[in-house]
């Protein structure tokens, strides 16, 4: 089974992130937590990057605020895809200086990156790479999106 790997610069941001871990779990997908900080743990993000491939996952999802270089580097490392997620933190001007960190990246390297705080858009995204090669996920990711559907039409009743 895929497993996808969700790590954030420091746990401050796990209140944001927190929202790739639920869906994910809602979706029925493995997934391993941890704190990698590319500027305090340096040799952990060069450990994570270079084995990740190695250790079953198949997307890493990484947040990060302000000069946030984590997605960035572990994508640098890595071969699997890695989603970004800029994360407004308390060491965030005012969250384009997370946004830019992780979505300028040079060609080469790339970082699918959300939007600010879009931790969840982060894990939907994951689930629908691995649901590419994996039926019961694009099933899930199949029901899940008729459920947005049904309540778009269930609240327009009640306008
Ligand atoms: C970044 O610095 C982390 O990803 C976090 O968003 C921010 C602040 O970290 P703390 O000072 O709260 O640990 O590297």
């Amino acid at each position: 089974m895929s497993k996808v790997g969700v790590i954030m610069g420091s746990k401050s941001d796990l209140p944001v992130m927190q929202d790739a871990i639920d869906i994910l779990k809602e979706l029925n997908i493995d997934v391993e937590v941890d704190i990698v900080s590319a500027h305090r743990t340096p040799e952990k993000l060069f450990d994570y990057g270079k084995h990740a491939h190695t250790r079953g996952f198949s997307v890493i999802i990484a947040g990060a605020g302000g000069a946030a270089h984590l997605p960035g580097m572990i994508a640098s490392l890595s071969p699997l895809p890695v989603i970004g997620v800029p994360v407004k933190s308390s060491n965030s001007i005012d969250g384009w200086d997370s946004v830019l960190s992780i979505l300028q990246m040079p060609g080469g390297v790339p970082v699918a990156t959300v939007a600010l705080n879009g931790a969840k858009n982060a894990g939907i995204l994951a689930a629908q790479i691995i649901g590419s090669s994996n039926s019961d996920v694009l099933n899930a990711i199949i029901e899940y999106k008729e459920g947005l559907k049904a309540k778009v039409i269930e609240s327009s009743k009640n306008l």
